[in-house]
């Protein structure tokens, strides 16, 4: 009994020196398995911000760029205006895409899912995550033609809304002809939806969503193409404490899982910093900020951080230079869009933002995406079209090595979770994507940006003024 022991004692050993080996030899770790499943009612609430604890530090930088000029110029054209119109929970009729019928005999068709707002106040951004990945598809149609398969694409509304984005969600899951998701926008919105695409082992692709929790669940399903909030958040932070010498700030927040997190972090690092935090407050008002302004009038802050979206900021901003804050502005990527100008006016310009998506025209692989977006859609793309033309991609490629491992039959959704996680140095119009272990972009860039006009047209022009590539932590 005692030899056996010691026998299965020396197989352990000999097989963690082993393990550690191939890690110290810099090998792709494998997928994570899917962690143990919560119970539907564990997951947390959309509008539920993630507790706050010690605001992580960012991984490594890996590159750090300061910009001395500003971003590229692109020719500026007409300004996104509204959303299209679409039943809540029903699919839309895009068929853009899968007009052609399969060849006689081969695959049929696979369908990709997106889930964004394409109505309400968040739409500009939305329907151009929408347009991007349905640009991708397109562009690839005659490609998976020619392997007898018919793409169609199937957009979903969730109206930045957790329940709409759920409900969605299972109707997607539903559709056995779905084998990818793109989306969402909101962490607050993906993050309960994301249960549903995880029990059903549906690969899903994040443009936009930067809070932790959507990656941090383990889910072997769940991936995203940007970067995280606990790093964005300290990015901002560290920008405003080191290179604007900010001393003191004001936090407002939109109360959101994504709005409320990253206002956590900047803040966590603030405090950490010994900057002055003098107020830190959540409010759902998307109309008359009086409340809200007043205490930041006695408070006099130097810069007034605001953790959410564009279609509150540039209200919020407006009014409270009208009423008389002097401080800086500043606030995360969900104040990167056109429309932040177009509601905020001259009261935007000259804020600060950190994003993790930049102006299309910082990425030189970008170019044609432009040409290409400005001719199909008529307008210009909005921040997060391009991660979502690279997830579309992401999505192609994985079901396209499924088809080639099946000899041409259609892969299992299992198959092209495997393959999607498994993206290595994909070459996208949005640089390099490696999947981490937990479906981070292992490595994501970070930047800091001045919004130079309130012409909404000239939002790609705004002046970036920072980056920085980090790496992703990995739990
Ligand atoms: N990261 C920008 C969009 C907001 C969100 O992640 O919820």
């Amino acid at each position: 009994m005692r030899r056996r022991q010691l026998l299965v004692s020396a197989l352990v050993s000999v097989l963690v020196i082993f393990t550690l080996a191939l890690a110290a030899c810099g090998g792709r770790p494998e997928p994570t398995a899917p962690a143990e499943q919560p119970a539907a009612t564990e997951a947390p609430a959309a509008t539920e911000a993630p507790a706050a604890t010690e605001a992580p530090a960012a991984g490594e930088v890996v590159t750090e760029t300061e910009q001395a000029a500003g971003a590229e110029e692109v020719t500026a054209t007409e300004e996104v205006t509204g959303a299209e119109e679409v039943t809540s929970t029903e699919e839309t009729t895009s068929t853009e895409a899968s007009t052609e019928t399969a060849a006689a005999g081969a695959g049929g068709t696979i369908k990709i899912a997106t889930q964004t707002p394409l109505s309400g106040p968040q739409s500009a951004v939305g329907v151009s995550i929408k347009n991007g990945a349905q640009l991708a598809m397109e562009q690839r149609a005659a490609e998976f033609q020619e392997l007898g398969i018919t793409l169609e694409l199937v957009p979903f509304d969730d109206q930045a809304t957790p329940d709409i984005g759920v409900a969605n969600a299972k109707q997607i899951v539903g559709d056995p002809g779905i084998l990818c998701m793109v989306g969402h926008y909101n962490s607050g919105v993906m993050i309960p939806s994301m249960e549903e695409y995880h029990n059903a082992g549906l690969a899903a692709v994040s443009p936009a969503n930067t809070n932790p929790v959507v990656t941090e669940r383990g889910y072997l399903e769940v991936n995203r193409v940007v970067g995280r909030d606990d790093i964005q958040g300290v990015v901002g932070e560290q920008f405003a404490f080191n290179d604007l010498g900010i001393k003191s700030v004001y936090i407002i927040h939109d109360k959101t899982a994504y709005g409320q997190g990253v206002a956590e972090f900047f803040r966590q690092a603030a405090e950490k910093d010994g900057m002055q935090v003098l107020g830190f407050e959540g409010t759902e008002e998307q109309a008359n900020f009086d409340s809200i302004i007043t205490p930041i009038l006695a408070a006099n802050p130097e810069m007034v951080y605001f953790g959410g979206i564009f279609s509150q900021a540039g209200i919020l901003f407006k009014q409270a230079r009208e009423k008389g804050v002097t401080a800086v502005f500043m606030g995360p990527d969900g104040l990167d869009s056109s429309e932040l100008a177009g509601l905020g006016g001259d009261a935007v310009v000259g804020m600060y933002y950190s994003t993790v998506a930049a102006p299309p025209s910082v990425y030189p692989e970008a170019a044609q995406f432009i040409t290409d977006y400005e001719a199909r859609f008529g307008e210009q793309a909005q921040p997060f079209s391009p991660q979502a033309y690279d997830s579309m991609n992401i999505c192609l490629d994985a079901i396209k090595r499924g088809l080639e491992a099946n000899g041409g039959e259609i892969p299992t959704r299992a198959q092209v979770t495997e393959e999607v996680r498994a993206t290595t140095d994909f070459q996208g119009i949005t640089g390099s994507v490696t999947f981490n272990s937990i479906g981070d972009k292992a490595v994501a860039t970070y930047f800091v940006l001045q919004v130079t006009s309130a012409d909404p047209a000239e939002w790609n022009n705004n002046e970036l003024v920072k980056s920085l590539d980090i790496e992703a932590p990995t739990e």
